[in-house]
């Protein structure tokens, strides 16, 4: 794996890739993005100090921003596409600003349900003011991205982003449970990725098209980028639970397994080593489970198969986004793909 950048890199800072084939494609964004989180911070204005405080804590500029640059981007190449338009509408700038805060929230959220310590290098919401203030946190956020998204005043584009919202709570229900066939467990897995990464980006993609683009193709166009990256997005964040280490993540390794969670990398290493099998369905429970797993897949083609899997979705995401009439920004979300691919957090 390539270790030389990161979204975040890519994303926040001006100018830190060094492999030549990586120009900084992304500076259109970059400008579009550069008060992100001042904006999000205006949506978020409340009365108490405290609940204040817990709301803005995500939004310090050390996310990898990669919802926000994919939906600016996606926004000009489809205004370009239908108008040769080098203008971007306000109202698809704040579908970028409501795609960090649905995110946002989904993670405040997420760290109660697996009662996480460390996000991003720093202690979670949860693990500095508890677990009932943090669940009110993540309404909070949630519902300021509400108002935002009344405020578009536009109902497609209100419904487009409420199935976001139906996706990420079925598929943290999806999450919960778990299938004995080693087929049904595959199709379980990609269902509940789609459902808890991809829904967002593919609905934020849909809707930036819906308002710069009047036809349905490029709609089905904008989505499918969006689920083909969002899906090899995942598939890359249940790599690297196997292969990063902690403080390069900001979070703990293995934490897939210690939540009783069999990933991409399990269910192709279980194909090897058949006897993972009892390992997943008692979710590794038994002391010793999660040790020995991890230890099978890296034996085994696990990671290899999952990153070729996540290859397959961004050539498929780059295929969509080819349709496309050629824009710089088209270029940016084609080497995006590739980012996507080689990020190391
Ligand atoms: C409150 C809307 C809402 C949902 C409740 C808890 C829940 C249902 C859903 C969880 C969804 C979730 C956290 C999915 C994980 C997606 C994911 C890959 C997160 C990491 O994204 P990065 O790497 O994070 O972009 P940064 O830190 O860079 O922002």
């Amino acid at each position: 794996r390539c270790h030389h950048t990161s979204i975040s890199q890519m994303c926040s800072c001006s100018k830190t890739i060094s492999d030549e084939k990586y120009q900084d494609p992304f500076q259109l964004g970059r400008k579009d993005l550069k008060n992100l989180y001042e904006d999000i911070k205006k949506e978020l204005l409340v009365s108490t100090a405290e609940l204040r405080e817990m709301c803005e804590y995500y939004f310090d500029g050390k996310g990898k921003a990669f919802r926000p640059m994919i939906v600016v981007l996606m926004a000009r190449a489809c205004n370009i596409h239908h108008n040769n338009s080098r203008e971007m509408q306000a109202s698809q700038r704040s579908v970028a600003i409501i795609a960090e805060m649905i995110h946002t929230a989904s993670l405040v959220h997420d760290d109660v349900i697996d009662d996480a310590n460390s996000r991003r290098g720093k202690m979670t919401v949860n693990q500095i003011w508890g677990e009932r203030k943090a669940v009110l946190a993540g309404d909070f956020i949630l519902s300021a991205a509400s108002v935002a998204l009344a405020r578009i005043g536009n109902t497609t584009i209100i419904s487009v982003l409420t199935q976001v919202i139906e996706d990420l709570v079925r598929g943290e229900f999806l999450q919960l449970g778990s299938k004995e066939n080693e087929n049904e467990r595959f199709a379980h897995y990609l269902e509940k990725t789609f459902k808890k990464t991809a829904s967002l980006i593919a609905n934020s993609c849909k809707a930036v098209s819906i308002l710069g683009c009047p036809d349905p193709k490029v709609h089905e166009i904008a989505y499918q980028y969006g689920k083909n990256v969002g899906i090899a997005f995942q598939l890359i964040d249940d790599v690297l639970d196997f292969t990063s280490c902690a403080d390069h993540l900001g979070k703990p390794t293995a934490a897939d397994l210690k939540l009783g969670l069999a990933t991409g990398p399990v269910l192709f290493a279980c194909r090897q080593f058949p006897e993972m099998n009892a390992m997943i369905m008692r979710r590794f429970s038994k002391p010793g489970d999660v040790e020995r797993a991890r230890k099978y897949v890296l034996q085994s083609d696990g990671v290899q198969q999952t990153t070729y899997l996540a290859q397959r979705y961004c050539h498929e995401a780059t295929r969509e986004i080819s349709k496309l009439r050629p824009s710089p920004e088209r270029e940016a979300l084609i080497q995006l793909t590739d980012m996507v691919l080689l990020r190391d957090k």
